[in-house]
């Protein structure tokens, strides 16, 4: 009894199981201070613009500064879900670090709420990065972190004053405190407190979350925006798809990808917000005259439409970043020529309103017999918010990350040797063709089939040089070329089935290999997107029942 009474008051009373528990209100304290914080900022950020949220900017920072085989695994692995990924890391992440802040705060408050400045002047630096911000997104974060490190000395105090030591066995003879309340009750007092602090702090950070989503779904409503431009009908309409471009084999993705299915990658967690009236393109740099050009500018030249398949360099083999879409643009070849880029220009860097790079070779975009286009329809729509409105670029041949830039404010001619793009930075190839490039779609990996006539199917691509043929092979027999559907023309992909009859019962393989219009056959040999692309042939494997 002595050595107990001359332990810590804490010790004395708890075992370690107990104690730990004791640290969940101070956690709890942290994690609430930090929701009310990024909540209310969240909320406030509707008055600024989505890129003056914190928890955004801070998701754009950590794609920033991730380094590019993260990036490139999160694009692989997750495809169009990456963003929804990278917010539940940032969930779990921030959850911990909020606890620990709390916990800390339990007995030293002073530095905990060092620590929670710390963070907030970090998310606030990462506001005020973003190329699209200016000194007034700083705003929401601020409010946020104020309310937040009020929360976190309220709370946290509570939470210690419920907690404090000898509550759990009050003495007999136990000691009045200043407030002429005995321990016990001065600790009941604090656990009500904690309790309807934490109640209130828990509402108006849901409340303030959920608003603020929703007052965002108002204004991200771009629909609405979209439908006040109106696209004029094309000078060079596209020839009509014939129905011999369909192989006719379900399963296998349609032809023409509809907008709402149509793959969507790109670094912008806030989807830009760029109204048709305030869209610009300036074309500068090595040219002889600037151009700049707005939006009744541009819709009132002769635009034309062309269906382009757009691919995505980390497209695993395989994958489905790829889709199909009938574009309407204005040839950027001559927006080129009225700008005169100058002789020693090579490359056109261009950029979108949120600061995204392309480095596209000049030659590609000057190249009469390519139709890039600077795109304000798809599909027969204006483009929509997530893949580039009001403005974009779309050019036959050379992967997204070197070409489509979205939301696309600036092109700016310049050299390959004397400036880089966004993922040029981070390792990849700075050119970006598309390889030739062929999937199954039928039958899905691991299928139940049945085996007398079966059905194998899919796409391929060889943009700007064609699909000349599509071979398949079961398990590790012979090539069979396949049976090709009309091929649109050498910028689609094209869709393919072959017929393997009376396969035996059992598991097998089936492997797919494309030959563009040159000769050039698709590598088998395995190799990882970066720098240019994933190579091999696709291969799936199925039963045979
Ligand atoms: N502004 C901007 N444009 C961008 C990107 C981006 O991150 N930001 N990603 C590019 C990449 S890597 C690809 S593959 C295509 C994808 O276009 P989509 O999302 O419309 O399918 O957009 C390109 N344009
Ligand atoms: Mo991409």
């Amino acid at each position: 009894m002595t050595q107990t009474a001359r332990k810590h008051p804490d010790q004395a009373h708890y075992g370690p199981g107990q104690r730990l528990l004791r640290l969940i209100p101070h956690a709890l304290a942290g994690v609430l201070a930090a929701a009310l914080f990024l909540g209310v900022a969240d909320l406030v950020s509707r008055l600024f613009g989505p890129t003056s949220s914190t928890l955004v900017a801070l998701g754009q920072a950590v794609i920033r500064l991730s380094p590019s085989w993260l990036q490139e695994f999160a694009i692989s692995a997750f495809g169009n879900s990456d963003k929804l990924v990278l917010y539940i890391s940032m969930g779990v992440v921030g959850t911990v670090v909020a606890a620990l802040i709390g916990v800390l705060a339990r007995s030293r408050m002073k530095l905990a709420l060092g620590a929670f400045s710390l963070v907030a002047l970090i998310l606030l630096a990462a506001v005020l990065m973003r190329p699209e911000n200016s000194a007034v997104d700083a705003v929401p974060t601020l409010i946020g972190a104020g309310l937040g490190l009020l929360a976190l000395l309220l709370l946290g105090g509570a939470a210690t004053g419920w907690l404090r030591p000898g509550d759990a066995h009050p003495a007999p003879h136990d000691l009045e405190t200043r407030s002429g309340r005995s321990r016990a009750e001065e600790s009941a007092h604090s656990r009500r407190r904690f309790i309807g602090l934490a109640a209130a702090g828990t509402a108006i950070a849901a409340g303030s979350i959920a608003f603020g989503r929703s007052v965002n779904a108002f204004g991200r409503d771009i629909g609405s925006a979209a439908a006040q431009l109106v696209l004029p009908s094309p000078a060079v309409p596209a020839a009509a798809i014939p129905e011999a471009a369909s192989i006719g084999v379900e399963g296998v993705p349609p032809f023409v990808t509809p907008n709402d299915s149509f793959y969507r990658i790109d670094t912008a967690l806030a989807v830009p917000e760029l109204a048709p009236e305030d869209w610009t393109l300036r074309i500068h740099g090595m040219v002889e005259e600037e151009v700049t050009i707005d939006m009744n500018e541009l819709l009132e030249l002769p635009l034309e439409e062309h269906h382009i398949t757009l691919t995505c360099v980390s497209n695993p083999v395989g994958g489905d970043l790829v889709g199909n879409a009938t574009w309407l643009g204005y040839p950027i070849h001559e927006l080129l020529a009225r700008a005169r880029p100058t002789g020693d220009a090579d490359m056109v860097l261009s950029r979108s309103v949120d600061g995204w790079t392309a480095s596209t070779p000049l030659e590609v975009l000057t190249d009469e017999d390519r139709e890039s286009l600077l795109a304000v329809g798809m599909n027969g729509e204006p483009l929509p918010a997530q893949h580039g409105y009001p403005a974009r670029l779309v050019v036959p041949g050379l992967y997204g990350f070197v070409s489509a830039t979205k939301w696309v404010t600036e092109l700016e001619l310049t050299r390959f040797d004397e400036q880089t793009a966004y993922w040029t930075d981070r390792g990849w190839n700075a050119r970006g063709p598309v390889l030739v490039a062929s999937r199954i779609d039928v039958p899905k990996p691991l299928a139940e089939v049945a085996g007398e006539e079966l059905v194998v199917a899919g796409s391929a691509w060889a943009q700007h040089v064609g699909v000349e043929t599509v071979e398949v092979r079961l398990d590790d027999g012979d090539w069979e070329s396949v049976e090709l559907a009309a091929e649109v023309n050498t910028d689609t992909w094209r869709q393919w089935k072959h017929t393997f009859a009376d396969v035996d019962s059992g598991r097998h393989s089936v492997t797919v290999r494309a030959i563009n219009a040159e000769g050039e056959v698709q590598t088998g040999e395995r190799r990882d997107s970066i720098p240019g692309s994933a190579t091999g042939h696709h291969r799936i494997e199925f039963r045979v029942s």
